[in-house]
């Protein structure tokens, strides 16, 4: 029985990988300097040229590459081939600003499968699977680097794209959908609306789960593997970096493996910038030593995780990072203390009565913070009444309180008031901005 994708790959002495890590490093900087205007200019700025790199020791040396120099330059002032020479282009839309752009040539999108196809394989897809892909299909990386996966893999992928709930539904029961792909959020729409049809996906076809694409919490994992009746997996990625397809989660569930072959990761102090040593949490920044049309150089992501190589069950020797439950961007500092959304995500998964529907609502009152939450409790539950509802809310708040210290105001919300996800969830709005 084939246990991995790619074992030689995948199962690489630490040795190797360096070895491999450095050619290919040393490659990709040679070949920056060389076609990207940005890259030697910086590269001269800080006094580094490619012939420095010498060993991995000497990766700090480099420049780090941040979003705005990517919206500075956009559209293409960062690709290393002109555009006419990409197979593809992607685009994220951020929340602010203007977009950010990924180019990719046929061996990066061979690549990308090849990246993809280890993921589904570690999440247990077979080639005698049929992977529902309610991923957005357009310049939003996740539909069609699932898609490129899949087809690499050899399983069948029905392309339904996010929305038109209902329908998705109805597939997963004609096509009889063995794996289904979303962000962790949409999972729950779908499973909401099953329940709103009648219909239990626990026995559905339905057997694996990947997702990816926004933070979520153990909780939400268990509700999600609960209430689908499948084994919820993990892809993890970034449109700078090509997409999904960085990291991937494995049977152990425990923290994310990095193809660690094309990409080098570091964590370093986001205040102080040096790289943390293994272990430490901090921000995560990224190489792409083997893309070839927009390969960035120690990229921060903004995401905060912790990295550790140690002997995984599952066989794999690859560089582990934790599962990332915050960017940087989106911790919330509410009266001096420092809050990440998934906190909350936590607290309110364990409190039975709630579902986990919620919305954090920050906003000023004189000189003090003001935090809400609106969470809506789990259909029967609304019906009880008033004083249920009262004794619901002063449970969370105390818990929210004992654990993180701050005082909020919780509020149940009937049913279906809060809007549901059919990609990246929004869950906080900060009225201070
Ligand atoms: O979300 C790529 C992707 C698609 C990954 C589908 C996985 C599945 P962007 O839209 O550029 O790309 O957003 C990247 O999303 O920096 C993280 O903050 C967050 N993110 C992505 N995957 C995970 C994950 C795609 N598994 C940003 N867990 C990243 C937590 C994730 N956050």
């Amino acid at each position: 029985m084939k246990k991995f994708w790619n074992e030689t790959a995948e199962t690489m002495p630490e040795e190797t990988i360096r070895v491999l890590q450095l050619a290919k490093l040393k490659e990709t900087v040679a070949w920056v300097y060389e076609k990207v205007p940005f890259y030697r200019a910086k590269f001269e700025e800080q006094g580094v040229a490619p012939e420095d790199i010498q060993s991995l020791e000497d990766l700090p040396r480099l420049p780090f590459t941040i979003k705005s120099d990517l919206r500075e330059n956009y559209p293409f002032g960062l690709f290393a081939v002109p555009p006419q020479e990409c197979v593809r282009i992607h685009a994220s839309s951020g929340t602010t600003g203007k977009p950010i752009t990924g180019g990719y040539t046929r061996d990066d999108m061979a690549q990308w499968g090849e990246c993809m196809a280890r993921t589904f394989w570690a999440a247990g897809v077979r080639p005698s699977d049929i992977c529902q892909n309610a991923y957005n299909m357009g310049l939003f990386t996740g539909g069609l680097g699932f898609l490129i996966g899949t087809e690499t893999l050899g399983a069948t992928l029905v392309p339904s794209g996010s929305g038109q709930t209902e329908r998705q539904i109805i597939l997963i029961q004609d096509f009889k959908t063995t794996v289904i792909y979303s962000t962790p959020s949409y999972a729950l729409t779908i499973a909401e609306k099953a329940a709103e049809l009648g219909v239990n996906l626990r026995d559905t076809s339905l057997r694996i789960g990947v997702f990816g694409a926004e933070p979520w919490s153990e909780e939400m994992r268990r509700e999600i593997e609960d209430r689908l009746g499948i084994v919820a997996m993990e892809s993890y990625g970034l449109t700078e970096m090509g997409g999904p397809g960085v990291a991937f989660s494995c049977s152990e569930k425990k923290g994310l493996h990095i193809n660690e072959d094309y990409f080098i990761a570091e964590v370093i102090d986001p205040v102080t910038e040096e790289p943390l040593p293994l272990g430490e949490e901090g921000e995560l920044v990224l190489t792409a030593i083997q893309r070839r049309a927009m390969p960035l150089i120690r990229y921060r992501v903004r995401d905060l995780t912790r990295l550790y190589r140690e002997p995984c069950a599952c066989g794999r020797t690859l560089l582990k990072m934790d599962r990332v439950a915050a960017r940087s961007d989106d911790m919330l500092i509410v009266n001096g203390v420092n809050l990440y959304p998934s906190q909350i995500e936590s607290i309110l998964l364990e409190i039975p009565e709630v579902s986990p529907q919620y919305v954090i609502i920050v906003s000023k009152r004189g000189y003090l913070d003001r935090l809400a939450i609106d969470v809506e409790a789990r259909k029967e539950i609304y019906d009880l009444g008033k004083e249920k509802l009262k004794e619901i809310e002063v449970k969370i708040q105390s818990r929210i309180k004992g654990i993180i210290g701050l005082s909020a105001h919780v509020r149940i919300v009937p049913y279906k008031v809060i809007e549901r996800s059919e990609g990246k969830a929004k869950r906080v709005i900060d009225q201070r901005r």
